[in-house]
């Protein structure tokens, strides 16, 4: 266990915390100084970085083009959030909540913003009308499955990755309880998938879209290391699920855009036309952050 500590009567904001993303988290929201948002000739302008909230975006529009819905090209404008660009007035205007993916649907006649990524994913669905069952069973699990990992993957980034991977110290108590909360959410989606191909049934939707990057991730790309901490290879039908979808061509392109950290094979900065991924060079890289 560790040192116990006495929180004081009145919280106050420690900037030398010395944690990893102590340079760009704050108790205050709202603008830090004055950019507009670059615009691309595309219907759809998306701001981001290829963490997995971001891929689960970039990986849509890569399906919805390569199922023939051209009118999903897009523009995907790269956000360091390392260097704090989310906190630009152009990029709050478009996300209030300063993270990243943030989309400004440009293809009707008044500009829509649309933030949170699970709300990207189905006004993308919505619109398009693909990776979203209309009705019925199949339609009530995508949306089931794509709301529970909006809300138990915080448990998984913000609690085991940030507590296992990020913090200045190692604190027992919450590694503990995040190392079996994320082994919990694990368990949950194998067992779903022992029977299930896709997390809706027989149907690859929005759903495992927005999973993969996350659960995915941690069984078969070790992300924040913990793959033996976790003994994730346990999860025997999560990696089979994982590595089927990590198979797509789609997937594959749509987890390459807006990277800019790990190995330059797997890196396309910004992604502006498909000739990108032929074309991408490799210059003028620096490391980024990824949360
Ligand atoms: N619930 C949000 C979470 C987005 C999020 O946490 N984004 C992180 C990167 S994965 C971010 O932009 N962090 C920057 C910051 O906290 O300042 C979503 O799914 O869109």
């Amino acid at each position: 266990m560790t040192d116990a500590y006495t929180p004081p009567k009145v919280w106050t904001w420690n900037k030398e915390n010395g944690g990893r993303f102590a340079n760009i988290n704050r108790p205050t929201a709202g603008a830090q100084f004055d950019k507009d948002l670059p615009v691309g000739k595309h219907p759809f302008q998306l701001y981001s970085l290829a963490t997995p909230n971001g891929q689960k975006v970039t990986i849509m529009f890569e399906e919805l083009l390569a199922a023939g819905h051209s009118g999903a090209e897009y523009d995907a404008w790269l956000i360091r959030i390392g260097e704090r660009e989310q906190f630009s007035s152009g990029f709050v205007a478009a996300n209030p909540n300063s993270k990243i993916p943030a989309l400004v649907d440009r293809s009707g006649p008044k500009p829509i913003r649309v933030f949170e990524s699970g709300a990207i994913l189905m006004h993308l669905a919505e619109t398009f009308g693909a990776f979203l069952p209309k009705d019925g069973e199949a339609r009530a699990e995508t949306l089931s499955w794509l709301f529970w990992q909006m809300g138990s993957t915080p448990y998984v980034g913000g609690g085991f990755g940030h507590f296992y991977a990020y913090a200045p110290v190692k604190i027992e108590y919450a590694i503990d309880r995040f190392a079996m909360e994320t082994k919990r959410l694990l368990d949950v989606l194998d067992q779903r998938l022992a029977d299930n191909r896709f997390l809706a049934g027989e149907e690859y939707t929005i759903a495992d879209m927005a999973a993969a990057p996350w659960y995915g991730g941690l069984v078969v790309g070790n992300t924040y290391e913990g793959a033996e901490f976790l003994q994730v290879h346990e999860y025997k039908n999560v990696i089979r699920w994982a590595e089927e979808i990590f198979a797509r061509p789609a997937v594959k392109r749509g987890r390459m855009v807006n990277r800019a950290f790990g190995p330059l094979e797997n890196q396309l900065r910004e992604r502006h036309d498909a000739s990108d991924f032929e074309l991408r060079t490799q210059d003028k890289l620096e490391p980024a952050e990824a949360n």
